[in-house]
Formats: C-alpha cells, sequence, structure tokens
C-alpha cells in the first residue's frame, strides 16, 4: 500500500507540481488529495487526450514537467497526443503518466471491458518506448524516482501503473456532495415504465448503465430494451445516433455530464444528423459520481442554448419530481429532435450490480 501523499511529495521534490487528468476510481485518493489546488496546480481534464495536451502546454511555458493522471481505459484516448505531439521522435516532452491498471493480471476479477484492456497496458507502454514501473509499495516510488529523473534529462516520457487498493484510503473520508436533488431511480423508473414495446435503451460507461440495469430488475420492467456502454466512454450519443438511423423505432441515449464532456464533438453530429426517434437523455449530476464524484462542472452550462445551437429543435428540463410522468411523456412525444436535461442527485443505491453476460446482452438487445 502507498500513501498517495508520499507519491505527491516524490513528484513535487522533482519540481513537478502540475496535475491534470480525468478521475478513475482507482485513483480517487490522488483526486481527493488535489481537490483544493488552485487551477494553476490542478485541471480536471474532460478526456484523456485533451489531458496529455494540456500537460504538453504546461511544460512549453514552465519548462516543468507536467504529471496526468488517467485510467487505463483511458491512455487510447490519450495516444494520438502522446505519439504524434509529445513522442520522443516527433517534439520529444517530458511527461510523467500516472496510470490506474483496471483489469491487471494481477488482480482476480475485473470486469470484461477492464480486462481486455488490462492486459494489453504494459504492452501499449512498450510498443511506445515509455518506460515504466508498477507502483504496490514503497520500494517501488525509489524505482519511480529513477525513471522520472532519466526522463527529465532524456526529455521522454515516463508512467507509472497503480492497481486497485494500492492507494491507502484516506483517514478524513470526504463525503459525495449531491449537486442536484432529483433521485435517479424514481426518474428512471417512471422513464422505463412509460417507454412504448420495442423501445431501445443505449446508456452511457458507469452508473447510469448500473442504475438502469438494476431498476429493470427490480421492477421487472420488460417494455423496451437496454445496451449497456460498459467501455467506450463518451462515444454513447454515437452508437445511439448510428443505431436510431436504421430503425423506426423510438432510441433513448441516457447520457452522463462526464460522458457528454469526454467527446462533445459527437452530440453536433447527432443534432446534425438524428431523426425525430432518437431522444437524447443527460443526466447530469455536476460529477463523474462512478468514480468518485469528481466535478465535472457541467453545472455552469446552458443546454437549451447549446443543445439548440447543436441542431436540436427542442429543449426540455426537468429538475425534480413534480409532474414526473406527464414531463416525461411530453418529452417522449415531441415530433422533433429533443433533449431533455434531468438534474439528478448522485446515486443512491448500495451494490449496484454490472454488466457481466455481454453478449446475451447484445444478443438481446437486436432480437
Ligand atoms: C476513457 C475512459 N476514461 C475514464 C473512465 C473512468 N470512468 C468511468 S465512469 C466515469 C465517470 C462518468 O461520469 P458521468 O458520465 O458524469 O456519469 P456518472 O459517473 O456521474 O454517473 C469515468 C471517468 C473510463 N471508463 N473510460
Amino acid at each position: 500500500m502507498i500513501n498517495v501523499s508520499s507519491l505527491i511529495k516524490l513528484l513535487n521534490k522533482n519540481k513537478s507540481d502540475f496535475f491534470t487528468g480525468v478521475p478513475d476510481s482507482v485513483l480517487k485518493e490522488l483526486s481527493a488529495a488535489l481537490q483544493n489546488q488552485s487551477k494553476k496546480k490542478h485541471i480536471i481534464a474532460t478526456s484523456e487526450g485533451s489531458a496529455i495536451s494540456i500537460g504538453i502546454g504546461h511544460y512549453l511555458s514552465t519548462k516543468k514537467v507536467p504529471v496526468i493522471y488517467m485510467q487505463n481505459s483511458g491512455l487510447s484516448n490519450a495516444l494520438n497526443p502522446l505519439i504524434s505531439i509529445a513522442h520522443k521522435k516527433v517534439y520529444s516532452i517530458p511527461l510523467i503518466l500516472i496510470i490506474g491498471w483496471r483489469g491487471s493480471p494481477n488482480i482476480k476479477k475485473d470486469e470484461p471491458q477492464h480486462n481486455v484492456k488490462g492486459k494489453i497496458t504494459e504492452k501499449i507502454l512498450k510498443l511506445l518506448n515509455i518506460k515504466y514501473t508498477i507502483i504496490r509499495s514503497v520500494p517501488d516510488l525509489k524505482k519511480f524516482e529513477k525513471q522520472i529523473k532519466f526522463a527529465k534529462k532524456n526529455n521522454s516520457i515516463v508512467a507509472c501503473l497503480i492497481e486497485q487498493k494500492t492507494l491507502e484510503k484516506s483517514k478524513t473520508k470526504s463525503k459525495k456532495k449531491d449537486f442536484y436533488n432529483l433521485n435517479k431511480e424514481i426518474f428512471l423508473k417512471t422513464l422505463i415504465n412509460s417507454l412504448k414495446k420495442n423501445t431501445k435503451i443505449i446508456s452511457s460507461t458507469g452508473y447510469n448503465s448500473r442504475e438502469l440495469m438494476y431498476i429493470r430488475e427490480k421492477y421487472n420492467i420488460k417494455n423496451s430494451k437496454d445496451f449497456y456502454m460498459v467501455g467506450g466512454m463518451g462515444h454513447t450519443s454515437s452508437v445511439a445516433l448510428g443505431y436510431s438511423l436504421s430503425t423506426k423505432h423510438k432510441t433513448i441515449c441516457i447520457d452522463g455530464d462526464g460522458s457528454l464532456l469526454m467527446h462533445l464533438g459527437s452530440i453536433k453530429t447527432l443534432g446534425t444528423f438524428a431523426n425525430e426517434n432518437l431522444k437524447y437523455i443527460l443526466m447530469n449530476n455536476n460529477a463523474h459520481d462512478s468514480v468518485g464524484g469528481q466535478r465535472t462542472y457541467a453545472n455552469k452550462i446552458n443546454f437549451n442554448k447549446l443543445s439548440k445551437s447543436l441542431g436540436f429543435k427542442k429543449f426540455h428540463i426537468i429538475s425534480n419530481k413534480k409532474n414526473l410522468k406527464e414531463k416525461i411523456n411530453k418529452f417522449l412525444s415531441e415530433r422533433n429532435i429533443s433533449f431533455l436535461e434531468v438534474k439528478v442527485a448522485n446515486n443512491k443505491i448500495n451494490e449496484l450490480p454490472r454488466p457481466s453476460n455481454l453478449i446475451e446482452i447484445k444478443n438481446e438487445f437486436m432480437k
């Protein structure tokens, strides 16, 4: 086990005091330790590629090596600027990567999508010629420090891999704060109860999909079918668009604010090309709830103006349970491409199930 402050101290000692990244549950203690830093020291990015790029910019202006944190699933988002800008044979920009290693072969059980990425994470780093340390205990920090010194001297990229349960839990447990109030279980239950047969739902990575699956099972609601985006964060709306264009049935996209912001450009494609059978629902809790509740800052966005300027014809908003059924039905019966923002509280269900029989879920969805 490692105390996250010893890792931060080591980085600071080596003159790296600027952090940027996308939150990850494995690294939530790191997020917690950074949460009160000013924006000169810590930026929560919307995608891992942006985080790498913010880090590159930081280096160009300060000559100091930035620290970029991410889950290994986001390593693929990071690849473009890592290879095409920062790589030794391009601009040779020194960077320090802290990577949460879901699905590590050393961990007994993880979800299918993490097992696939976990197995090839080291191979990806090797392919990129990135030196790395697997940090499991205090002596590993020394090895990592040596690699950092080498990277600084040689203007190269260095990484560490951190598995689940490596970072010690902080004693002062900070409770996740709700930004909005509406209970998601109430909203989702009312929504799926209002759907007609043959309606399809495509839902985003993290709690949205797990809550939907839980509620469907708990209340045994069988009138519609779901495709859970267990990975591919940020691509929910694109899958929904691709699906909806070749069917007459209603296709509901249930997205998260973190997920929407990760590939915000996709919503423009939706606004341009979607038909009226596609209904886009944003579950806005202003947080990356699934990985520790870090802020997304989505509360500052005027989704009415944004969605309209991106091609949606109608905008609806729900922020409490008053007339919930009526409001949902009004949205669902719109004859135009429409956007619904639902201002929700964080998840309140303990022990959420995880979609695991994925091929069965796909086959059921495609029936
Ligand atoms: C590419 C990628 N980066 C990071 C993650 C880790 N991750 C899983 S869920 C999640 C937060 C999603 O936030 P949001 O869409 O707002 O949904 P919420 O968690 O609030 O329900 C993150 C960052 C991931 N799965 N994939």
